[in-house]
């Protein structure tokens, strides 16, 4: 299971984030399996900017994991994101979150990403395509859970969707 979390908090952040999946298909070997509903989610970190909408996917594709973190920064800077402040406002994030198995700690790739414990704005869209993935012995479902009884404000459900692998965009 390979699977990317993305968020957006400036501009026309649905078309966003379907553009972002749009242009990694369009990249390389690479394909969107499934993608999460859409949440409406408080900034977390610095509470200074927008509201964000965060969804996963899950994606198939041969690259390795540095090859596709490569292709997501890419269709970052593509996208017009410019890095100014650490966890300030972006028009697209996409981070890699799960590839298989894999473990791994390197200066620019943590697998399994460390944060997504910590992250409602992670874990409730997770919950959507991999209630059963453990991460740290735990399901994803029963951390969402455990999240939503204990901050029931700060990720709400924006739209319902799925991915339309021929149009390769979402349908509500
Ligand atoms: N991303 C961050 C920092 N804070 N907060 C929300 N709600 N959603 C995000 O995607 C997000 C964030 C750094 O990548
Ligand atoms: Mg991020
Ligand atoms: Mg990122």
């Amino acid at each position: 299971m390979i699977l990317v979390g993305l968020g957006s908090n400036l501009g026309d952040r649905e078309t966003q984030l379907q553009q972002a999946l749009q242009r990694l298909e369009e990249k390389h070997d690479l394909c969107v399996a499934a993608v999460s509903n859409i949440y409406e989610t408080k900034p977390v970190g610095d509470m200074e900017q927008p509201d964000f909408l965060n969804m996963v996917a899950l994606l198939e594709t041969e690259l390795t994991p540095l090859a596709l973190l490569q292709q997501c920064l890419a269709v970052e800077t593509d996208m017009g994101r410019v890095r100014t402040r650490r966890w300030g406002p972006r028009v697209i994030d996409i981070d890699l979150l799960v590839y298989h198995e894999n473990e791994m700690n390197t200066p620019h790739l943590i697998l399994p990403h460390p944060e997504i414990v910590n992250r409602g704005f992670v874990l409730i869209p997770l919950n959507d395509v991999a209630p059963a993935l453990l991460l740290a012995r735990k399901s994803v479902a029963t951390m969402a859970a455990a999240y939503l009884a204990s901050d029931p404000e700060s990720v709400r459900l924006w739209k319902k969707i799925s991915w339309d692998s021929e149009k390769r965009s979402f349908i509500a």
